[in-house]
């Protein structure tokens, strides 16, 4: 017996040591433009498990992963790298081929998409900055900024289940899903934001029948849509959790447009200064509201879920439309009415009715953050909306002051520390589980204000 479990152990260890090894020497680290002159290049040389390290600078190319499971990246990120299809009429990203989790895009800004196809010849045009057909690709901390197509102007999934965090859609365009479209389609949507794209169907995503998208954390602000400034959905049940809604123009629903047996689980969100009415649509049911803020009350056809206000979330800043309405209005197409818009801040201010009001039984995931990167819990209560108001406060009294300084030194860690105490989560500015130096840098900024 005891025979017999050592030799299950070292053949296992064997399997174990020899997966390793292929791996330490299979993966490896390609440089844009120092071992490829572009990003393509490199895709198309490089095997499964390698990565295409992308320099700064802008990229004027269109990419596509051919199924290869690898990670392009950039090593400074979206601010200063760009893949740009100016001048290409072209979509920028595809991942057509059946990509997995494995395949990563990870620190650009995609822009300049302009289509007039779609592999599925069922669409007009689809995906200008990116298309997922049958793949299921990880994006993260990128910017689609200013792409256009029939559907999905920013991204366009079908059949397809990507993770989407960390990522800005801002000022693309479409029929269908101004920023993103979900066909057939469960994407995780984390901590993004949608602002200022456009779209008849959607302004800011549109979640078409036989989707079950998951969006959390996430930011819709100064969308503007025919039908859903905000979102879209139809015959869908999506999950819309920690997310703010505002100023969002449309004709039928500013926030929210829901018909044809859409469904979607609306919990933990900010629904305010968006064109009334904030959610709307022609069915007798357009979804469950719960624990959220919105202006004017639950609307009609919304299940009341519990945990519902209606009271002036005090933002730090409010939005200010510049007083021709926020959004590009579609039906004046020689003006951008978008351009004056101010979204405002919209973090919470002390005081303000949103803060600990949040569903008292949600359980984040594991390093789940707010939309700016800080703990999504603090002060023992998920708050309503994309931000978490307290980082800092050890005493949730609603103010930073020395009073938590002396706290913070009983819960610093250190780099190499144990697990810190309940409560201590004040402290952790950058949600890695340590209270250290980095922590105290944040901390010390905060109290210098
Ligand atoms: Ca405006
Ligand atoms: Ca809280
Ligand atoms: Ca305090
Ligand atoms: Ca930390």
């Amino acid at each position: 017996m005891h025979r017999l479990r050592a030799n299950c152990w070292s053949s296992a260890s064997a399997v174990a040591l020899a997966a390793a090894f292929a791996t330490s020497v299979s993966a490896e680290t390609y440089h844009v433009p120092g071992d490829f002159p572009a990003i393509q290049a490199c895709i198309e040389a490089v095997g499964d498990g390698d990565e295409c390290l992308v320099a700064p600078g802008t990229y004027f190319e269109t990419i596509d992963f051919m199924g290869k499971a690898i990670a392009v990246r950039s090593s400074d990120g979206a601010e200063v790298t760009t893949i740009d299809a100016i001048g290409l009429e072209s979509r920028v990203v595809n991942c057509v081929s059946g990509e997995g989790p494995g395949t990563v895009l990870d620190g650009f800004t995609i822009t300049g998409g302009r289509v007039s196809e779609c592999p599925d010849s069922t669409f007009r045009s689809c995906g200008g900055g990116m298309a997922n057909i049958d793949s299921s690709p990880t994006v993260t901390n990128c910017n689609f900024v200013g792409n256009a197509a029939s559907d999905g102007g920013g991204m366009f999934n079908l059949n397809s289940s990507p993770t989407v965090t960390n990522c800005a859609f801002i000022h693309n365009g479409a029929f269908v899903g101004g920023g993103m479209v979900n066909y057939d389609s469960n994407p995780t949507v984390a901590n993004c934001s949608f602002t200022a794209n456009a779209g008849v169907l959607g302004g800011g995503m549109c979640n078409a029948p036989g989707t079950s998208p998951t969006i959390t954390n996430c930011m819709f602000a100064g969308n503007s849509g025919i039908s859903g400034g905000g979102m879209c959905n139809y015959n869908n049940s999506a999950t819309i959790t920690n997310c703010t809604f505002t100023a969002n123009r449309s004709r039928g629903g500013g926030a929210m447009f829901n018909d044809d047996n859409a469904n979607p689980t609306i919990t933990s969100c900010i629904i305010w200064g968006n064109g009334q009415p904030q959610i709307w649509g022609t069915d007798k049911v357009l979804g469950t509201l719960s624990f959220s803020n919105i202006q004017g009350g639950l609307p009609a056809g919304l299940f009341d879920g519990g945990g519902n206000i209606a009271i002036d979330p005090m933002f730090v800043r409010d939005p200010d439309d510049g007083g021709d309405g926020f959004g590009d209005d579609l039906d004046t197409p020689d003006v951008d009415e978008s351009l004056n818009d101010d979204l405002g801040d919209l973090r919470l201010q002390a005081g303000g009715p949103c803060i600990n009001a949040g569903d008292p039984a949600y359980v984040p995931a594991p390093g789940e953050t707010d939309l700016d990167g800080f703990p999504r819990i603090l002060c023992g209560q998920v708050d309503m909306g994309a931000y978490e108001f307290g980082i800092g406060d050890y005493d949730c009294d609603q103010a930073v002051n020395l009073k938590d300084f002396a706290a913070m030194q009983t819960c610093f860690t250190g780099s190499i520390g144990v697990p810190f105490a309940d409560g201590c989560e004040a402290f952790d500015y950058d949600a890695n589980g340590l209270i250290d130096l980095t922590d105290l840098a944040g901390f010390a900024l905060v109290l210098s204000r």
